[in-house]
Order: C-alpha cells, then sequence, then structure tokens
C-alpha cells in the first residue's frame, strides 16, 4: 500500500479562503479583526513562523502588530507589552511566540495574557474549559488544526484508538483533550505516551490515528505503525543538507518514506500539519471577534 497524501498546504489555504470571507463580512460591519504577535529575540524558527502570521493576517484581511522586543529584554517589559495588547481595543486576539529567552518566567507571561484575547489557548483559563469541553476555549492551533483535517479528509475518529507521542502543552497534552472530546472530530480511545512510555513501539502498533509529536528527526519507522493507521506528522526538525538552498532542510518526526508504505493516510513535513496551525490561529482570532461582540459560538 501506498499512503494518501494529506495535503494541508492545500487545506490550509482553504481555512484561509474562508476566513477571508468571514474577515469581509465583519469589516463591512466595520470591524476589522486584529491578530498581535509579541516576538523577543531572534530565534530563527521564530522568525519564520511570525512572518508566516502576519502574512496569513494580511492575505485574510485582518489588521495584524508584530510587537520585536530585544532577546535581552526583562520579564517586566515583556510584561508591559503583554498590558499594551491586552487594552488595544483594534487587538481582537495575541500571542507571545515561544520559545521566551531562558531568564523569563514564560507561565507568568503566558497568565498575563487576556483570556479573552488568548488566541494560542495557553492561559490556564482556557485550558482548563478545553479540558472540560467547553466550547468558548481557544483550541490551541496545532492540534486543532489536526482536527480539522481529519475532518476535512474523511478520517472517522469515533471508536478509533488515537496514540499521541509527546506530552507537551502546546500539542501532545491538548490533542488527548480534543480527540477525547464528545462530537465530531472526537469520540477516539486516546493513549498519551512520552519519554517514559514502556514498550513504545507495541502502543504505537496499536494506533488507528498515530499523532506524534516529539520533536526527533525520523523517530517513528515503519515497525511501529499498524498496517492501514494514519500519520499524523506534527514534527519540524531541520537536518543538514548541503544540497539544499539554506544548508538544512525541514523533516517530520516520522521516517516518511517508508512509513507511507505502510499507513492509509500520512502528512508530510512541510506542506503538512505547518499550515493548518497557520490557519486555525486565523479562525481563533475570529472567535475571539466573535465572543467580545457577544455573537453566538460556532462549534
Ligand atoms: C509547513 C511551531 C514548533 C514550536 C513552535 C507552515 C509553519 C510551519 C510549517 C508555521 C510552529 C509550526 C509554529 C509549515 C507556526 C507551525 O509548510 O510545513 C507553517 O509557521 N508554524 C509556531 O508559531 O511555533 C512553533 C513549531
Amino acid at each position: 500500500m501506498t499512503a494518501r497524501r494529506l495535503d494541508g498546504a492545500a487545506l490550509g489555504k482553504t481555512i484561509r479562503e474562508e476566513v477571508a470571507a468571514e474577515v469581509a463580512l465583519l469589516v463591512a460591519d466595520g470591524i476589522r479583526p486584529g491578530l498581535g504577535v509579541i516576538l523577543v529575540g531572534e530565534d530563527p524558527a521564530s522568525e519564520v513562523y511570525v512572518r508566516n502570521k502576519g502574512r496569513a493576517c494580511e492575505e485574510a484581511g485582518m489588521k495584524s502588530v508584530t510587537r520585536r522586543l530585544d532577546g535581552t529584554a526583562s520579564e517586566e517589559e515583556i510584561l508591559a507589552a503583554v498590558d499594551d495588547l491586552n487594552a488595544d481595543e483594534s487587538i481582537h486576539g495575541f500571542l507571545v511566540q515561544t520559545p521566551l529567552p531562558k531568564h523569563v518566567d514564560t507561565e507568568r507571561v503566558l497568565r498575563r495574557v487576556d483570556p479573552s484575547k488568548d488566541v494560542d489557548g495557553f492561559h490556564p483559563l482556557n485550558v482548563g474549559k478545553l479540558v472540560l469541553g467547553d466550547p468558548t476555549a481557544f483550541k490551541p492551533a496545532t492540534p486543532s488544526g489536526v482536527v480539522q483535517m481529519l475532518l476535512r479528509e474523511g478520517i472517522e475518529t469515533a471508536g478509533a484508538h488515537a496514540v499521541i507521542v509527546g506530552r507537551s502543552t502546546i500539542v501532545g497534552r491538548p490533542m488527548a483533550n480534543l480527540l477525547i472530546q464528545n462530537g465530531p472530530g472526537g469520540n477516539c480511545t486516546t493513549t498519551v505516551c512520552h519519554s517514559r512510555s514502556r514498550d513504545l513501539p507495541s502502543i504505537t502498533r496499536q494506533a488507528d490515528i498515530l499523532v506524534v509529536a516529539i520533536g526527533r528527526a525520523k523517530f517513528v519507522t515503519a515497525d511501529m505503525v499498524k498496517p492501514g493507521a494514519v500519520v499524523i506528522d506534527v514534527g519540524i526538525n531541520r537536518v543538514e543538507d548541503a544540497t539544499a538552498k539554506r544548508g538544512y532542510r525541514l523533516v517530520g518526526d516520522v521516517d516518511f518514506e517508508p512509513v507511507a508504505e505502510v499507513a492509509s493516510a500520512i502528512t508530510p513535513v512541510p506542506g503538512g500539519v505547518g499550515p493548518m496551525t497557520i490557519a486555525m490561529l486565523m479562525v481563533n482570532t475570529l472567535q475571539a471577534v466573535r465572543q467580545q461582540a457577544g455573537l453566538p459560538v460556532g462549534k
């Protein structure tokens, strides 16, 4: 078998077009949705991600603001930037790009974000709402993008055994919380594995849907995958490649070619989950606008 490629670039574009149509309606009503990003320092990967977010906003007709702080900025200066965006009525949602410099207490910064503008969904209030299945929660964009991809690709989740490799607060944990929700894109039996899991391959081989988010290039090999499984690769790893323009290329956490021989469907890297993440951030910004305007929330 050779697996179907799940084209996140195309799906993400469709979703961003849907967002643009809704932005146009809001603009006609005098509301221009605004997304802010706070970027501290100059981590090269973060630079790329923040640029992707700004470009997506502009293409959708949203306002985009990027606040750049020096890598030596104090925690108080970062908190002051958060306070500024909390108070800025033209900004409906914003996020603090991570990782933050080592001298900064990231949790404290994330707790300072107004939960009603927390489009990353990392504030404890939104984490709690997500766990409770409250539809007003902002769903973290990457796992939300994975669910959206499963829904739009017609992949049945109800009753499936989803195995998630990785327990991060950004991907693994919210992924599990979404897949166990009652409703479309949910109703999975969910297992979360991590670095201390015993006999990982015996667990991953039970997955109907395998979501991998551990940050190790080509970690998941074909022998770890059940024939016919759907494999979602959240990893984005830079590996040296002298033949590539920038001297590196991107690979996922999954050893793509051999696994594609076993799986029924698989996401590529790049062009898989990454573009879905950006699209769902746009969707979350519209959710923020609607909730702040007292309009009903979709699902
Ligand atoms: C693609 C991210 C790890 C840690 C922090 C498109 C993005 C990436 C890849 C992107 C990511 C990953 C983002 C592709 C934002 C996704 O074509 O494959 C878009 O910009 N992402 C982030 O902001 O923070 C991260 C991954």
